[in-house]
Parts: C-alpha cells; structure tokens; sequence
C-alpha cells in the first residue's frame, strides 16, 4: 500500500527527486518506520543515495555543508534542498559539497538551530515556529489567521520587514538566506470531526514549540501539548495526542492517515520555513562563495515553494482515498475561529517591540492591497 502511494504521487507530480532519493524511500515514507527510530539505517541509506546522486565528492571539497531537515524525503522540501545541493556544487565545481540529511536524522528543528549556532551543523530549514525561541518578533509570523493568502505573506516575508527578520538571526549566530514555504496549516485528529471552534474542546493537540500556537489552541478548548516534530508519528500512534496541525503535504507525505481520521481544512496558520545557515560557517566562506549560497537558497526556495503549492492544493483527494474524513471548514467558522483566539495575537503584540509590530502590519495592509 505504501509503496503504491509514493508511486502514484511521483508519477503525478514527477517527482525525480524522489526516485533519486528512493534507495531508502521505504525506510521514511512516514508510517511506523518514520522518525529518529531508524535514524542511524537512514543517514548510511541516505549517503548512499546522495553519493550516486552527485558527481562531486566530500572529500575533494575546501568546504562541507551538512544540511538537516525534520520532514521526509517525499516532502517537496527535501526537493528543495536537494536543488540547493545541485546549484552550490555545480557553481563551485564541488568545492563547496552539500550532504543532505531528513527525517530529524540531525535533530528537531531547534536542537539544528542550536547546532547552527554553534557550528557543529551549517544548514537547516524550520519552520519559523520554532524560531520564536531564539528571535521573539518571530512570533508575529505564527498569528492565527494572519495572512489572506501565500501571495501576501511572500510580498510581506520578500520585502523589508522580512528582511529585517532575516538579518535578526545574526545575533543568534545564524544566518537567513531565505524564505520558503510550508503552507496553510490544517488539523487532523483521531477523535472526530471538527468543523466548528466548539468542535475543539478537550482535543489532545500537538503543538510545535511555540507559546503562540499553546495560547491559540488553549483558548479555543483544546489541550495542547508541544512535541518535537520527530515524535509525533510515535505520539499519535500512541494516543499521547489525539491529534496535531500541520499543511497537507505532510499529512500526506509523512503517513499521517496511518493513524488519524479526521482531517478539517481549517486554514488556521499560515507556516513560512525559513533557510537557515551557520553564521561561523558563512563568515568562513569566500565573498563569492556566500553570494553562490545565498543566490542558491533563494532560488532553490522558489522551486521549493512551487513543488510544495502543487502538493498541498493535489494531496487531499489522496488523503480521502486512504480514508481519512474531510470535514469543511466554512468561512464562517473560521471567523468565530479568528475572533477567539484574537485576544491571542493582541497579547502577544503587546508584548513586541511597538514601531516592528506597526510597520509589519502596514507591510501586510499594503500587500493585501495588491494580492485581493
Ligand atoms: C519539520 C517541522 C514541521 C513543522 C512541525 O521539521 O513541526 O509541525 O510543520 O514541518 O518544521
């Protein structure tokens, strides 16, 4: 059954990458096996796919960038990465050699976050969640029902007040090269359908790491309860959480419907990744170098951004057949859902920096008036 459905996706979307990455496709197509359990069979598969995926080696390389992420290899993100492996090596004729890491085989998003930092670990991917807990105006970007659609939140994150929280990380030691994208979050959960915000009382939720999302859900009833990433499969599986919130792609992808039933398109958070590097590794590189990785990230980004909007518009028929229950989620319910959860945004605003908070949300107003 597995196996069926990575082949019907690939066919479907022409995934190449996936077939390029499929020597351990088996091992991380979500389900039972996913996550840090096999972590160790994973990194040797991995590095057996990815040295017959190259022409270059390590070993010949002035500079390595290890480069982790939380998600699988089916996801359009390690697509993404792989295009930056390519782009970097080929400019560089494999001077810079790229080793790509997924399935939390180099930690949680924060546990890489902090390997950046400390130059153990030169590139990872989070979503900006996560990133909360090093740079707090981060919070802002986790607002429930913040963004109208992905082309304002891109013309908000590619404009000024984006770039300034780009540069923010470098006090954090990192550095952020560029915008990517997880997309639209939505709920599934093993209890029952949730349509409305009533539908929310006493769900057991998993939560990303991040005192946004633990309010919102909070305050609409639910119980959440944050988690790493890489242990929410197991969690699911074993009923700690009734259920969590993520886009489709990774509901999908990560085999989430092996262990929920209902998904609702509740739309709720609008999730950015943002491309992260070690700024003790960026700093060590060439001037023309850092202009090759930071050109590479963005434009891996946007092939990234593309691969992934496919995925999460296409991606539900394919949930539905592996039986899980869509509930829609109206307009109408997502409102009484912003305005719950509202005393949420404004508390924490509160608590940010005045003149950011202001000059975000013009940058937002202005977006929204170009992207109806
Ligand atoms: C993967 C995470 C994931 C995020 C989450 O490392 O934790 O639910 O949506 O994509 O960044």
């Amino acid at each position: 059954m597995k196996k069926k459905a990575v082949l019907s996706v690939t066919m479907a979307f022409g995934l190449t990458a996936v077939l390029a990455a499929c020597g351990d496709a088996e091992n991380n197509n979500g389900g039972a096996d996913n996550g840090a359990n096999n972590a160790e069979e994973n990194v040797s598969d991995n590095n057996e796919a990815e040295a017959a995926n190259s022409e270059y080696s390590s070993g010949d390389a002035s500079y390595v960038i290890e480069a982790g992420i939380g998600l699988n290899n089916q996801h359009p993100q390690y697509e993404g990465l792989l295009r930056f492996k390519e782009i970097v090596e080929e400019a560089t004729d494999g001077d810079v050699y790229v080793e790509t890491y997924h399935s939390s085989q180099l930690g949680d998003d924060r546990e890489m976050m902090e390997a950046l930092q400390l130059g153990s670990q030169e590139v990872t991917i989070p979503s900006t969640a996560p990133v909360t807990n090093f740079v707090e105006e981060y919070a802002i970007l986790d607002f429930p029902f913040l963004f109208a659609n992905e082309e304002v939140a891109m013309e908000v994150l590619n404009g000024e007040i984006g770039d300034e929280l780009l540069d923010s990380l470098e006090d954090q030691e990192m550095v952020g090269l560029a915008w990517w994208e997880n997309g639209y979050r939505d709920l599934t959960n093993s209890t029952q359908p949730v349509e409305t915000a009533e539908d929310f009382q006493g769900l057991t939720i998993r939560t990303m790491e991040n005192e946004v999302h633990l309010e919102a859900f909070s305050e609409l009833g639910a119980n959440p309860t944050p988690m790493a990433f890489g242990e929410l499969f197991t969690g699911m599986q074993q009923g700690t959480v009734d259920g969590q919130e993520n886009p489709l792609a990774t509901i999908y992808l990560e085999g989430f419907y092996e262990v929920q039933d209902y998904y609702s398109d509740t739309n709720h958070v609008y999730s950015p990744f943002v491309f992260l590097m070690s700024k003790q590794f960026y700093d060590s590189l060439p001037d023309d170098y850092q202009e090759i990785v930071g050109d590479a990230a963005q434009e891996a980004g946007e092939f990234q951004i593309e691969q992934n909007r496919a995925q999460n518009e296409e991606l539900l028929e394919a949930l539905i057949d592996e039986g899980m229950e869509h509930s829609e989620v109206t307009d109408e319910a997502r409102e009484e859902m912003a305005e719950i959860v509202q005393p949420v945004n404004d508390q924490f605003a509160e608590q940010l920096d005045q003149d950011f908070v202001e000059r975000f949300f013009q940058a937002v107003e202005e977006a929204e008036e170009m992207h109806q």
